[in-house]
């Protein structure tokens, strides 16, 4: 039996009250919360170890600097990348992207020609957008089906000796759809295409090997794998990494410095200007052994099970309607016959629910459905049965009210 209840006295946050009620909180693909072990991390880091890194010859700086490199080894080993310099710490997901997207701005040309998937998160579509305007390349997009899975014969046909780029996420974050990026991946390669693949959905819900990928690209946000905001992680296969410009300048990128000319900093670091959020990479690492104390196949089980449940569950309710009915995580999107998703979301949360309504940073897949948005619960490891119970019942008063 997975060990819910433990689990659940891990993490302060799920014994508060939300508007008088026991919180209920099923917006994890927004964020996740965060257990006692993270959260001590970082008040450790402060109260005994804070120091900027890398530079200070003095006790608190080498301290800080061997816990932050101790945390990319923890990523590089739970990833299992080749190195732990091909582990880059960012602000998130959408820094990554933008590092590779900018990176790519002097390599592409007129003609070229970049592919995106139709379930993308705005953070992967905008910035090959603004590399497009820059180079001159097109933006093709594999399209998706009614049950929100990829049309790959499509895809095949997109593919041609002009594809550069191809970039997907491994899940949908509006549909929790699984993509097939094995395929995608190795499609890609047979044309000469570099992949990179946004993980933000997948990494909390499951074990990725970028060597096993064959990845040349892959990134995630700590705050979605029960990690802090505002760092994540770029992972670029070494020789690519090596290939891409800065992304910024300033200290700490730079090998020597003149007026007439700067050499920049080898990797890891050559992508990590300015002082980085270091409590939040040694915190990530906290994270990431936390997780992988309870364990990614009992999460995954566990989470299929509550997918399950709150599906049938929700099915039973008249004018339901489910969108994204693939192969997917623990995600359910749907609507009630006509009512606005935002009205749904604004009576759950007077009952202590947390959900989220809207467009999901994914428009075009709304537009594929024509609909302005969904209600979006999204389920973690720490999440149970009887709360499921307890959205279902409080979905019936909000129909009832809203009917
Ligand atoms: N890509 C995917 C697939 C995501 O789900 C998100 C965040 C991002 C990129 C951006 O991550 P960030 O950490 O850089 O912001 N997704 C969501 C969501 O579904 N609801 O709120 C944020």
């Amino acid at each position: 039996m997975f060990p819910v209840e433990k689990i659940r006295a891990d993490f302060p946050i799920l014994q508060r009250k939300v508007n008088g009620k026991p919180l209920v909180y099923f917006d994890n693909a927004a964020t996740s919360q965060t257990p006692k072990v993270v959260i001590d991390a970082i008040v450790n880091y402060y109260s005994n170890y804070n120091a900027n890194i890398h530079r200070g010859v003095h006790t608190l700086s080498q301290e800080a600097t061997d816990l932050y490199e101790q945390a990319r080894i923890t990523l590089q080993k739970h990833f299992n990348a080749k190195h732990a310099y091909e582990i880059i710490f960012t602000s998130g997901t959408t820094h990554s992207i933008n590092v590779v997207a900018s990176g790519f701005s002097s390599m592409l040309k007129k003609g070229d020609e970049i592919i995106v998937s139709a379930l993308e998160h705005h953070s992967n579509i905008v910035p090959w957008q603004m590399l497009c305007e820059k180079t001159g390349a097109e933006l093709k997009v594999i399209p998706m089906n009614e049950k929100g899975s990829l049309v790959m014969s499509e895809y095949d046909k997109l593919l041609s000796e002009n594809t550069k780029l191809v970039f997907c996420n491994h899940i949908s974050n509006a549909l929790g759809t699984i993509n097939p990026i094995e395929e995608i991946i190795k499609k890609a390669h047979q044309v000469g295409a570099a992949v990179l693949i946004d993980g933000a959905q997948s990494t909390p819900h499951m074990k990725v090997d970028f060597q096993d990928l064959d990845v040349d690209f892959y990134v995630t946000s700590a705050h979605k794998i029960c990690g802090p905001t505002g760092v994540g992680l770029l992972y670029g296969k070494q020789e690519w990494l090596e290939k891409l410009p800065p992304y910024q300048g300033g200290g700490e990128m730079i090998d020597t410095v003149t007026f007439e000319k700067t050499t920049y900093a080898g990797l890891p670091h050559k992508f990590e200007a300015g002082t980085p959020n270091i409590c939040g990479g040694i915190a990530f690492g906290v994270a990431i052994d936390y997780m992988n104390t309870i364990g990614f196949d009992a999460i995954g089980i566990y989470e299929q099970e509550l997918l399950a449940y709150g599906t049938q569950e929700l099915l039973k309710i008249d004018g339901v309607r489910i969108y994204g009915t693939a192969y997917k995580t623990s995600v359910i999107s749907f609507n009630v016959a006509e009512i606005h998703p935002y009205d749904i979301g604004s009576i759950l949360d007077k009952l202590g629910i947390a959900v989220r309504t809207g467009h999901h940073c994914a428009q075009p897949i709304m537009e594929f459905y024509k609909i302005p948005g969904t209600v979006r619960a999204s389920f973690a490891f720490y999440n149970t049965k009887e709360e499921i119970d307890v959205f279902i019942k409080g979905l019936q008063k909000t129909i009832m009210m809203l009917g």
